[in-house]
């Protein structure tokens, strides 16, 4: 049955939303939970669903996410499997880039044609979850859709942020709002179970994850050229046209990634005693690299606290943070909430030496420093005795040569230098 699916992953659109993170990178490599890419996410969830054709649709062709793929994903020559990343392309045709989430896929349908597949899987490129697809397209099929949308219970506070639909009794959709505001949202709410309607749950929110039946699929795009996007065009005229659109209701865990602060929220929610999101699941493994670092070294104190493999921790102490591959971290710092991203390679002696002579400090965090509610990117070069985010203080958004504040949260540039006594 899964050799009947084609997976696309929608893997960004500007990124904007999670700048500075997306300044050199293309969003789908951002890097995740200390050892992972975001694009790592929903591949996994397509292999452990045997659905392991899979196309990722970028609008950047970033040298990290294609070097990333090319490293990762290896498939035996007597497998059909294979991840293809597929970046926004001028053609004589189309002289633009990805319009949204619908002409992505309109631009792509030539690279899938000559597969055999009854069904496309759409997923986005941004969130976080482990989901049998095997069963929603059991659900498609059994209810004989044309399309099916993932759907989850999510409360008025965030209702704003989703394309909110309503159902008939055998999980039809009857109509669908793309983002509606806060003042029309009323009439929107949902029947749900009675553990939903306790916790305020009462809007049914789209995870932005379709099944599209092969011919539905190539009729609406090829039918309504003017749409661009899935969730304001191409679902609300599906159901406006009486076509079967069909909820697939998920109870697992969830969640959305597109911002600075739910990316934070959502690594840091890994040093949970027991996360919502379960890495150590043999049965839905997330895959990655594997890089054959040597383990992680600790000579300091942790409390919840992720770490990942190469990383040298001196006499520290480190309180809910998620510490990425080949983190170095030296004497008497306290680092709190924060996600430290680690570095794409370990300095040479005659790196350092260079470094010293340039009065920059070394590759990771130095001594003495205070850090708290920050992302530290990748390559970053702390000094000694510097402080970020500690004041008590909520700094004011802004975008800054070195850093950038996005609620509250403080975001140390890709590869930026902070010199001795810095303070943010
Ligand atoms: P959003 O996530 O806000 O809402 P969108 O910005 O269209 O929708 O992004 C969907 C996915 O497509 C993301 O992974 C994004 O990075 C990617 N993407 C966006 N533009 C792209 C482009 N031009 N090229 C390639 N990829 C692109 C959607 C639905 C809502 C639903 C939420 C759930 O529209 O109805 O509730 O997802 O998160
Ligand atoms: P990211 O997306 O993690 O920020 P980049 O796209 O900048 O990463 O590139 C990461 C890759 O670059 C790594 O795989 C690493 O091998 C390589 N790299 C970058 N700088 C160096 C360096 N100075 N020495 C060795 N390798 C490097």
């Amino acid at each position: 049955m899964s050799n009947a699916v084609i997976s696309l992953i929608l893997g960004g659109g500007s990124g904007t939303r999670l700048y500075p993170l997306t300044r050199k990178r293309s969003k789908p490599a951002v890097p995740v939970a200390g050892k992972y890419r975001l694009v790592d996410i929903p591949i996994s969830n397509c292999l452990n669903a045997d659905m392991n054709r899979i196309f990722v649709l970028t609008q950047f062709n970033s040298a990290s996410l294609n070097k990333h793929i090319k490293n990762t994903y290896h498939f035996s020559h007597f497998s059909k499997a294979f991840v293809d990343i597929l970046a926004a392309e001028q053609t004589p045709d189309n002289p633009t880039w990805y319009q949204g989430t619908a002409d992505a896929v309109r631009q792509c349908l030539h690279h899938i044609d000559n597969y055999e597949f009854e069904y496309v899987l759409i997923l986005s490129g941004d969130q976080l979850y482990q989901m049998d697809f095997r069963e929603m397209l059991q659900h498609h099929i059994e209810s004989q859709a044309e399309v099916s949308i993932a759907t989850i219970p999510v409360n008025a506070k965030d209702a704003s942020d989703f394309g909110i639909l309503k159902t008939d009794d055998k999980a039809l959709i009857t109509s669908f709002t793309e983002k509606p505001k806060q003042d029309v949202l009323a009439p929107w709410a949902s029947p749900v179970s009675e553990e939903m309607q306790q916790e305020g749950r009462i809007y049914l929110a789209s995870m932005g994850i379709y099944i599209f039946s092969r011919q539905t699929l190539y009729d609406l795009l090829n039918g309504q050229e003017a749409a661009t996007d899935f969730g304001k065009e191409l679902i609300p005229y599906a159901i406006n046209a009486d076509m079967k659109v069909v909820s697939y209701q998920y109870t697992g865990y969830w969640t959305d990634i597109g911002n600075i602060s739910s990316f934070w929220e959502a690594n840091l929610g890994l040093t949970d005693e027991i996360p919502k999101f379960n890495l150590f699941d043999e049965s839905q493994i997330i895959y990655s690299r594997s890089r054959m670092l040597p383990p992680a070294k600790i000579s300091g104190t942790l409390k919840n606290t992720v770490i990942s493999d190469g990383s040298i921790i001196l006499d520290s102490h480190l309180e809910r943070c998620v510490v990425g591959i080949r983190t170095r971290i030296g004497r008497n710092s306290v680092i709190t909430n924060s996600y430290v991203m680690g570095s794409d390679f370990y300095q040479t002696l005659e790196d350092l030496e260079k470094a010293q002579s340039k009065g920059h400090p070394p590759m990771g965090i130095g001594d003495n420093c205070r850090i708290n509610n920050a992302i530290i990117d990748k390559n970053c070069s702390i000094g000694n005795n510097v402080l970020i985010n500690v004041s008590g203080n909520v700094l004011p958004d802004g975008d800054h040569e070195l850093y950038a504040v996005k609620d509250g949260i403080v975001v140390i540039k890709n590869g930026m230098v902070l010199p001795d006594g810095f303070v943010i």
